[in-house]
């Protein structure tokens, strides 16, 4: 990209970009370094194809979905905040009621250059993790959507880069250059948090990648969105209104898997569904197990004093603080948390402003348990007597207070050599994993699906389901 590039133009933004030449001259020297990144890390095939997208040309109701056909390289990563609210103040911690910041206060700096970075470090991380998938594609509206939650990944690490470029001069510089170096899975530069270097081997994966990895993502953002620096609040506000619909991508893709297993089922009169080439329910509970659980970790240890500082100082709040009812200060509030006690898993009340993680972890379970409902709603509606379950919260935890146990789905503590006998009851084994990898098929032809999946009930906004959503 020369450097005589109109970057106000080239970059849709409502944050006047125009006016500020040192962000431009910023973004100058890490665009096209973004751009190399997103050729070699990000999606690995049909980058030289039309695909069917939605484009954030502005904040409003008209602008912020705007579809048409474009190549991804020539997507526009804008930035854009969320609407400005005359007179915001703080709605919590120690500077609660006074007015939000513009500007970073000096004493803040380093914590929520952290926040920022950790946030942004997952945007990239996700896209790699997903970069082979368009081969195995089960079909052309499922590869448009993987397209679509892989482009705006990229713009929510503009968003973050752009926080970073404009508030932290070059500190922030440095960190936005990182974002782009560390990488999913590397073993000397991997990605900041757990969940960020597994690995998104197969369409079953990423459908609940996006059900319970980017509705950590809701969360987190939620909390952000609360923050007393309001730049970073209003990034965050409006990131949220394209995370519903990778969720959505998630949720409708398992609704989908279970309503195949479902139909062989009943058709076949048989529970092997594997036999008939679908995914059976138990698979999709082991799969259900493991991305839940690594999804779980993403909050931090349930008792955090990291969390508790941000809480105080205003950089990071609870999920829609503002309409909880008590003193959004905390010091004095009680909450109630499970931990380990000689053995055995017992409930205790520990103060509100330690365990702000686990407040949170318990907001997302809760959302994640209403999936889980409709799913079991499906199996119900089709009279076949089997329900998901979310298992315990101490499963399979490596982050914080159950770390060091071993514990059943059901929340009973098992010793390490009965773990390892049973794990592959409950998570995912070697052997499920190809079976699973053996039904990837690349389908092409518009309107046709894999046979492991169900076609969704409706198109993208408002087109057939056998619309050329990629062009190919
Ligand atoms: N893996 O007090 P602790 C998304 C570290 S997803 C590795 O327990 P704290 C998206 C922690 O960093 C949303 N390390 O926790 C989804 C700390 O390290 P230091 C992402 C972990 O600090 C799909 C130490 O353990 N956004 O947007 O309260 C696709 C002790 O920390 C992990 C955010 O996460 C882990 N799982 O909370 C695309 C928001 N957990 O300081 C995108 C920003 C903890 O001792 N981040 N550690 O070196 C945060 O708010 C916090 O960093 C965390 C951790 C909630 C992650
Ligand atoms: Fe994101
Ligand atoms: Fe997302």
């Amino acid at each position: 990209m020369a450097a005589s590039a109109d970057y106000s133009e080239l970059i849709p933004n409502n944050v006047n970009l125009a006016s500020d030449r040192r962000l431009q001259r910023a973004l100058e020297s890490w665009h096209p370094k973004f751009m190399q990144w997103w050729k070699v890390r990000g999606p690995e095939y049909f980058q030289d194809k039309d695909i069917y997208l939605r484009t954030a040309i502005s904040v409003d109701k008209k602008g912020w979905a705007h579809f048409g056909s474009l190549k991804m390289p020539d997507y526009r990563w804008g930035i854009f905040l969320a609407e400005s609210v005359a007179d915001k103040t703080i709605g919590f911690g120690e500077h609660r009621g006074q007015p939000v910041w513009q500007d970073v206060p000096g004493e803040y700096r380093a914590p929520l250059r952290r926040l920022i970075v950790t946030q942004g470090d997952t945007e990239p991380a996700s896209v790699e993790q997903q970069r082979l998938l368009a081969a195995t594609a089960p079909s052309l509206i499922d590869m448009r959507n993987l397209f679509q939650v892989n482009v705006e990944e990229g713009r929510h690490l503009w968003a973050m880069v752009y926080l970073l470029m404009a508030y932290f001069g070059r500190d922030g510089r440095e960190e936005a250059e990182q974002l782009l170096i560390r990488q999913s899975g590397d073993v000397d530069k991997p990605r900041i948090l757990g969940a960020f270097n597994e690995k998104t081997p197969d369409w079953l994966a990423f459908f609940m990648f996006t059900f319970f990895t980017d509705r950590d993502g809701k969360y987190q953002l939620g909390t952000l969105a609360e923050s007393a620096f309001d730049p970073l609040a209003r990034s965050c506000q409006f990131m949220l209104t394209e995370e519903a619909h990778h969720m959505y991508v998630g949720e409708t893709g398992i609704s989908r898997v279970v309503q195949r297993a479902c139909e062989i089922m009943l058709d076949k009169k048989t529970d092997d569904v594997r036999k008939h080439g679908g995914v059976d329910l138990a698979t999709l509970q082991k799969y259900i197990n493991f991305h839940f659980s690594v999804s779980e970790d993403l909050f931090g240890s349930e008792r955090s004093t990291n969390a508790a500082n941000y809480y105080t100082a205003g950089l990071k709040g609870r999920y829609q603080e503002s309409r909880l009812t008590d003193d959004h200060v905390l010091v004095n509030e009680a909450y109630s948390v499970t931990r380990v006690e000689s053995g055995k898993l017992v409930n205790v009340e520990e103060s509100a402003l330690g365990v702000v993680n686990e407040r949170l972890r318990d907001d997302y379970i809760a959302d994640c348990q209403r999936g889980v409902d409709r799913w079991n709603r499906l199996i119900a509606e089709r009279g076949i007597d089997f329900s998901f379950t979310l298992p315990h919260r101490a499963f399979h935890r490596q982050i914080g207070e159950f770390a060091d146990v071993f514990a059943t789905p059901q929340g009973q503590l098992i010793d390490e050599a009965e773990w390892n006998k049973r794990k592959h009851d409950w998570l995912p084994s070697e052997e499920d994993q190809a079976y699973i990898g053996s039904l990837m098929v690349q389908v092409t032809t518009p309107g046709e699906f894999a046979p492991w999946i169900a076609p969704p009930r409706i198109g993208i906004n408002d087109q057939a389901i056998d619309f050329a959503y990629v062009s190919i």
